[in-house]
């Protein structure tokens, strides 16, 4: 993934290509697009596609004619529900991603491990997997988009971080759940987000403990925001007023996709 607020585009007009993009998008992704003020940079987060020459422009603009409206719809406003699809849909294989190869993906020790929770909350504690485990779980399909320009559907199976949020007494008129990963990547949920009823801390991929390279053993899924807001390998969740920011929320990915 590269920066994308900065980029110098020969031969591309950003704001003609704006214009065009915003006259194929479907009604509610338009209305809700202009209502964003209708950035190129919002553009370019919303299909995924970095615009370096006009051969990708066009290719942003194919983007834009495919786009779901229930799904932009999702992730430009999070009090909509993200779609939910038949099982039949998942994507196989699911794509791994991260900012490094799945050989250096985190290898965490299920026994070992520990789920810090701190800041703002009455029970400040470090939970073991099994007591993790132990939460009443739902399972739910829904689509992941990365950034970086793809986007699959995958099941996933965990306990609603809004009922684990009451559980811990988490001060809800806090403004961010922080959460920190076993490799030391970190992202920051607002927490309209982190209540949002369909935010899972997952434990199961498919029907299956989530496997490595889905974040084993735990990662935060928020199908109303972007791939990278969804942290994988989670190793503490921090209830804060202070904005902390993330592995990549700190290099410029902070505009559209969440604070
Ligand atoms: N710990 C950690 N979580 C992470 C990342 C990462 O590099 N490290 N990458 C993010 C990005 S950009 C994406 S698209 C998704 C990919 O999740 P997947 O491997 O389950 O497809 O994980 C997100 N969470
Ligand atoms: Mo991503």
């Amino acid at each position: 993934m590269r920066r994308l607020r900065e980029l110098i585009i020969p031969g591309v007009d950003k704001s003609l290509l704006v214009r065009d993009a915003v006259k194929l998008m479907p009604e509610l992704s338009r209305r809700r697009f202009i209502a964003g003020g209708a950035s190129f940079g919002a553009l370019t987060l919303l299909t995924g596609c970095n615009v370096i020459d006009s051969d990708s422009a066009d290719a942003l603009l194919a983007q834009v004619s495919k786009f779901n409206d229930a799904v932009q719809a999702a992730l430009f406003n999070p009090n909509t529900l993200a779609p939910t699809y038949a099982e039949s849909a998942i994507t196989k294989p699911f794509p791994f991603n991260a900012y490094y190869a799945l050989d250096d993906a985190p290898d965490v020790d299920g026994k070992d491990y520990r789920f810090e929770v701190t800041g703002l909350v009455d029970n400040k504690k470090a939970w073991t997997l099994d007591e993790l485990h132990a939460l009443p779980q739902v399972k739910q399909v829904t689509r992941h988009i990365c950034v970086e320009g793809w986007s699959a559907i995958g099941s996933w199976t965990g306990t609603p971080l809004r009922d684990f949020l009451k559980l811990v007494g988490a001060d809800t008129r806090a403004k961010y759940c922080w959460f920190r990963c076993a490799e030391g990547y970190t992202s920051t949920l607002d927490m309209p987000t982190a209540l949002h009823p369909q935010t899972q801390m997952t434990f199961k991929f498919g029907d299956d403990i989530l496997p490595r390279a889905y974040g084993y053993p735990m990662k935060i899924r928020v199908p109303t925001k972007l791939g990278f807001k969804n942290p994988k390998y989670v190793i503490g969740m921090e209830v804060t007023n202070d904005y902390k920011g993330g592995y990549w929320e700190n290099q410029g990915y902070n505009a559209f996709s969440g604070s």
